[in-house]
């Protein structure tokens, strides 16, 4: 693989659900060993440090069913201005979650780039709800429909433009937890969607040959979205949400090489890995081994 500037953005979000230590996510991951992990396989890393994001204490509550969303759109804001930066220099942006509300940021900053920017979408969940649709109010449950430019205005409107991605550019990988809406919009929209039972049934290697094959042919860049629920509970422990019978540690590590091999990746984040529910920083650990892997790092 090419070598890379990548320039790491952590973003503490913790506003986008409901329970705490997710903002600690940046930490345990850079704890974990990141930085030198890629500056191992031979890429320039710079380490921009975190985006600010309110104190959950601070936050008021707005008129609306979607928790935090004056915090959130603030937050985003300011992470859209710093990927937005990234992207100017030529850089790859590689994010440090944080609940996955921050993907309506990351993107935002990024897709500007791109007339035709691919997402894959490596969760248990689809993140396509909206306030209408959503059981929960949690903003993290939304970024995927907001970049569609469906969702709360000052959500889809971040850096003044929408929608950031198109139906027919993204590939969702590992879903097994859908909502109602979420499976509506799927359907309506075309989205190609690999959920766990064609992970199972084609195996990763095929999930993945044909994601890459699909984007390489429609896309001019690729943005990994990758929520660590995606991952199953006993390979990845320290997530909010965590549904059984995920990808497995083995699955993602080839998911991961198949995308280095392609090196279609123009853009990253690590989402949702929460310290306070973790078995001694397991999760995070699995985060920085799957980046080695997605870096291009090789055993031989
Ligand atoms: N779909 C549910 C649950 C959920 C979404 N994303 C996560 N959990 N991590 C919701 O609240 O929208
Ligand atoms: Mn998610
Ligand atoms: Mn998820």
């Amino acid at each position: 693989m090419k070598k890379k500037n990548i320039s790491v953005i952590g973003v503490p979000m913790d506003l986008g659900q409901m329970r705490r230590g997710v903002d600690m996510g940046p930490s345990a991951i850079r704890y974990a060993g990141l930085l030198e992990r890629l500056e191992a396989v031979g890429h320039s890393v710079t380490d921009l440090g975190d985006i600010q994001i309110d104190q959950p204490e601070r936050v008021h509550t707005a008129d609306t069913n979607l928790r935090n969303l004056d915090a959130v759109v603030k937050g985003s804001t300011a992470l859209a201005d710093q990927v937005k930066k990234v992207k100017t220099d030529g850089d790859f942006p590689l994010i440090l979650g944080g609940d996955h509300s921050i993907a309506i940021g990351s993107l935002a900053g990024i897709s500007s780039s791109y007339e035709n920017l691919g997402v894959i979408w490596y969760d248990a969940h689809g993140d396509l709800n909206t306030g209408d649709t959503s059981p929960s109010g949690n903003i993290h449950g939304m970024p995927l429909a907001v970049s569609l430019g469906i969702g709360h205005e000052d959500l889809v409107n971040i850096h003044d433009y929408t929608p950031k991605v198109k139906p027919e550019n993204i590939v969702i990988i590992g879903a097994r937890s859908l909502d109602e809406g979420e499976r509506v919009l799927i359907k309506e929209k075309g989205i190609r969607v690999y959920t766990m039972h064609e992970v199972d049934r084609m195996g990763m290697t095929k999930v993945m040959e044909e994601s890459i094959e699909y984007l390489k042919g429609r896309t001019d860049g690729v943005h990994l979205s990758l929520d660590l629920d995606g991952l199953d509970p006993n390979d990845a422990p320290g997530v909010g949400t965590p549904v059984i019978g995920g990808i497995s540690y083995r699955e993602s590590h080839l998911a991961m090489e198949m995308l280095a091999e392609a090196d279609i990746l123009t853009s990253a984040e690590f989402v949702e890995v929460n310290p306070i529910l973790d078995e001694k920083n397991k999760t995070a650990t699995v985060a920085v081994a799957l980046a080695g892997s997605l870096f291009g790092e090789k055993l031989l």
